[in-house]
């Protein structure tokens, strides 16, 4: 099922043309709209009428979150603000906000992303959608709102938090589709079950769920527990909010919309563009967007695109499942590693909870990684033997994966913190 066949399931040939006029006009735009980007094009004499083919993209310099803080609030704006009807912004752990503006035309092509998305994900204007992602600043509630809302669906836009209240609406609205992050997802499974809550008496189908890095383990987890088909959703404030990419229901990697979104795959270190089916950082140039126009945007987001057709009919390339941040990846003596890598040794263990911690330590001139792992109540009351058995299967495998010796520290159900939105999962302790 698609929400826009027409573009959704383009050839690539006349893809690529919409493509290239797009681009053409947004970088004519910025250039005489945006002093940033007139400055950036000048410094390396590039005029914006040089741009004649796609490859001609990669002329173009990036832009980076700093390059966002730099011109903070509205300085990369490129219509004016009597135009702008809307502003996000993200928080980020670390320095101000990133502020990012719609104009109306924005908020269409946002909806018009959302619905497709959404659609990918198995909503029909006969769903009922919880959106339990945060609504406020943060691009998550109103995304999804926006596009539920123009498939015509039943929308229950609770936002995050108060999980008791989310199951009670959950029962008596009929929810079919569940929308928030899977940290979030795997908390309201536990609290069902905790409350004793019979699953029929739901009539969940579907979860959508995003803005932070998941495994298929965590995928598998989900789909058994709450008894539902879980896809993946992937966006950014910086490019539009959730909608850039989804999964359809093969669940083989994020649909990339991209007549209006450009994606390429660059070596986090060279800057240097790499071929398809390579791993890298993504970076998209948006062609469509108004208010905040983006050349080359450097995600830090880990992935692979692939070009390969999918089963479903769409054309556009699909990125694989974000396998974690370029600066939430940990270098621990040397070795390189991503929480999600951990999350997937943890979950094939079994017996064990999909609640986890990565504490990283500095022994003298030593780095330690110690991941403390939730186990399963039932493994919880075994015997002492069966959990030292799992503490060593999930040592010796996370270093037969990483090659890095990690202590492995397993805790009572219940006892690391659990997230309502975006879920925290390292402690970082050298750089405190
Ligand atoms: O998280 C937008 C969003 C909301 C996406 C709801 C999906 C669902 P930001 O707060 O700007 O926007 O954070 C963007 O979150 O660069 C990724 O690192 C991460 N992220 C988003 N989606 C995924 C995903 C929203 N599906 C940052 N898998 C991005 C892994 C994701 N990471």
């Amino acid at each position: 099922m698609y929400w826009n066949q027409h573009y959704e399931c383009m050839p690539r040939e006349q893809l690529e043309k919409i493509q290239l006029e797009r681009l053409k006009n947004i970088v004519e735009r910025v250039y005489h709209e945006v002093p940033f980007y007139r400055r950036k094009l000048q410094e390396i004499g590039l005029e914006p009428t040089e741009i004649k083919t796609l490859e001609d993209l990669s002329k173009i310099p990036f832009t980076t979150k700093q390059d966002l803080r730099d011109n903070y609030p509205f300085g990369m704006f490129a219509a004016s603000m009597s135009d702008v009807v809307r502003v996000h912004a993200s928080s980020g752990t670390t320095g101000k906000l990133t502020v990012v503006g719609y104009t109306r035309s924005d908020l269409n092509t946002w909806s018009e992303v959302m619905a497709r998305a959404l659609t990918c994900g198995g909503t029909t204007k006969n769903s009922v959608v919880q959106i339990a992602y945060g609504y406020g600043l943060f691009t998550g509630g109103f995304g999804f709102h926006y596009g539920a809302e123009r498939i015509g669906a039943t929308v229950i836009p609770i936002s995050g938090g108060n999980t008791k209240r989310q199951l009670m609406i959950m029962k008596d609205f009929g929810t079919t589709v569940l929308a928030c992050t899977p940290s979030y997802a795997i908390h309201l499974a536990e609290v069902l079950e905790s409350m004793g809550e019979d699953r029929a008496e739901l009539k969940l189908q579907y979860g959508i769920f995003g803005a932070e890095p998941w495994s298929e383990g965590m995928r598998q987890e989900l789909e058994k527990r709450l008894q539902i088909s879980a896809v993946d959703i992937y966006g950014l404030s910086e490019v539009i909010g959730p909608g850039v990419a989804c999964e359809c229901q093969e669940k083989k990697g994020m649909h990339l919309f991209e007549d209006h979104f450009i994606p390429e795959i660059i070596d986090p270190l060279t800057g240097e563009r790499l071929p398809y089916g390579e791993k890298g950082e993504l970076v998209i140039t948006t062609l469509s967007k108004e208010a905040l126009p983006i050349l080359r945007y450097r995600t830090r987001d880990i992935t692979v695109l692939t070009k390969e057709p999918c089963a479903c009919g769409r054309t556009h390339v699909r990125m694989h499942k974000v396998m974690g941040r370029t600066d939430d990846m940990l270098v621990i003596r040397g070795v390189n590693v991503f929480p999600s890598q951990v999350e997937a040794v943890i979950l094939e263990a079994g017996g064990t909870e999909p609640h986890y911690l990565l504490i990283v330590d500095r022994k003298g001139s030593m780095d330690e990684l110690e991941v403390q792992v939730e186990v399963s109540p039932e493994m919880f009351s075994d015997q002492v033997r069966g959990l030292e058995d799992l503490e060593r299967k999930i040592r010796c495998q996370l270093e037969s994966l990483l090659g890095l010796a990690a202590k492995v520290k397993l805790v009572e159900p219940h006892s690391l913190p659990r997230s309502e939105g975006k879920i925290q999962r390292v402690i970082d302790r050298r750089k405190i």
